[in-house]
């Protein structure tokens, strides 16, 4: 005779259906519910808008410019679907607080490209002391740009006007300085994303930044300020490093994770070398805090710590198969630059190149601990260092991705990196924002976790 399923567990489960439709359907009534109170209180931009017109979602405005006159503090612009041909030269006024910003945002599902005509100089430019401003949603194209996409233009001097305070987030940010040619002279000016000086308290988060530069000296995201946060971006494909902090001022405290950096350094240098793009460089900045990212692919190294950034913590991140080091401390071009008092700590390097995972060159009391490294030369090695400290490291072992080929760099169930990591409470969360049990932490980006069907369902 067949099982019959017990009559509770039907119960039980038609309950968990009844509970989870509801719910469902109860968290779409609010969004639809929310977006319409934003649309209504909101400014709105369309291609079929006319600038003479009130700016409302009936009667929009045509250009983003126009729109940019009529929003106060607290006020949100939305701008409808399509291709804007216009530039932000720091038009975009300023909030007054986090609570009441200036919001410029893309339609909810709308796709909304500004990409400016042949001439303008960059797509945004912040400067002046604009701040509490969020940039969301938006493909920002720099195919006919002179220079940046976007620009945070601060001043060195802290008794100047520099804008702070700048959110920007959920943007594609691409092809910057397209229209320049290299003609064989190094140019600094096509990043993606530049701010400089005093351009202090920006959130750069969730964006895609891809296909930007000329040359080799062009970043992805080329950050040389303050207290910022780059948070959960993708990027790729850009002609020199992915993420660069700090150069030549002293970018403080700023905190780079849970990005994805991949296959930059796509230009040669005039050596005809690929030899300059690192996935994160932490230059002349101090307390740079660099954590679970996972970097891939084409790079001088995927971590550098040098030009006299000190206080660095590398942590918790993973790397494979990039071309040059893994993690490199105190490497200047010059043969004597150095970085004082670097922590790397939990990191898994994967290399297929032919030099050393993690290498400690010129650094000053760098302390490398509980590291794991694999591949062609897992060895972690110092050079003209001192003082340094390498302990509790497992060299030589394969990590035991879940698919590193299909770039699945989740930990199996029987890896070694499981429960090997240093407790450092500054990475309490993972990549995926799984809490790190104390004392159990794992090597590299992710912290293990079995699944159950049940449960990753029921999640939100
Ligand atoms: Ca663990």
């Amino acid at each position: 005779m067949r099982k019959r399923l017990p009559l509770v567990v039907l119960i039980l489960l038609i309950a968990i259906i009844v509970v989870s439709a509801s719910l469902f359907l109860w968290r779409n009534r609010e969004a639809e519910m929310s977006l319409q109170a934003l649309v209504e209180s909101a400014y709105v931009v369309a291609l079929d808008g006319d600038d003479a017109q009130a700016g409302t979602v009936e009667a929009p405005f045509r250009t983003i410019n126009r729109a940019l006159r009529a929003l106060k503090p607290g006020d949100t612009l939305l701008v409808r679907g399509g291709q804007y041909a216009e530039s932000l030269n720091n038009t975009i006024p300023s909030g007054e607080s986090w609570e009441r910003p200036v919001t410029l945002k893309a339609y909810p599902g709308e796709q909304v490209i500004i990409m400016p005509p042949p001439g303008a100089e960059r797509v945004i430019n912040f400067a002046g002391d604009s701040q509490y401003i969020i940039v969301d949603g938006f493909i920002l194209d720099g195919t006919h740009t002179q220079y940046e996409v976007i620009k945070l233009s601060g001043k060195e001097d802290s008794s100047e006007p520099s804008p702070s305070h700048i959110r920007i987030m959920n943007n594609e940010i691409r092809n910057a300085g397209a229209a320049q040619s290299s003609n064989g002279e190094y140019r600094y000016f096509s990043a993606g994303i530049l701010a400089t000086g005093q351009s202090n308290y920006i959130e750069y988060l969730h964006n895609i930044i891809h296909d930007n530069g000329v040359t080799d000296f062009d970043h992805g995201l080329y950050h040389t300020s303050s207290f910022s946060i780059i948070d959960g971006n993708h990027i790729y494909n850009n002609k020199g490093s992915g993420i660069k902090i700090g150069w030549g001022q002293n970018a403080r405290d700023n905190i780079v994770r849970n990005n994805i950096v991949y296959n930059n350094n796509t230009a040669e240098g005039d050596d005809g070398q690929k030899d300059q793009g690192r996935g994160i460089g932490v230059y002349a900045g101090t307390g740079t805090l660099v954590y679970n990212n996972i970097v891939w692919g084409h790079h001088h190294s995927a971590i550098d710590v040098t030009y006299g950034g000190n206080d660095a913590r590398i942590i918790n991140n993973t790397i494979h198969n990039t071309t040059g080091w893994g993690i490199v401390i105190g490497f200047g071009a010059d043969g004597t630059e150095t970085a004082q008092n670097t922590l790397v700590a939990n990191n898994i390097v994967y290399q297929q190149s032919d030099l050393p995972a993690i290498m400690d060159a010129r650094g000053v009391d760098t302390v490398i601990e509980n590291n794991l490294t694999f591949g062609l030369d897992p060895h972690i090695d110092k050079d003209a260092d001192t003082n340094t400290v390498i302990q509790n490291n497992l060299e030589g072992v394969d990590p035991l991705f879940v698919d590193a080929d299909n770039f699945d760099f989740e930990l199996q169930g029987n890896s070694p990196a499981i429960n090997a990591g240093l407790t450092l409470d500054m990475v309490a969360l993972d990549f995926n924002h799984q809490a790190r049990p104390a004392g159990e932490y794992d090597i590299g980006a992710y912290e293990y976790t079995q699944s159950f069907f049940l449960l990753s369902w029921l999640k939100p």
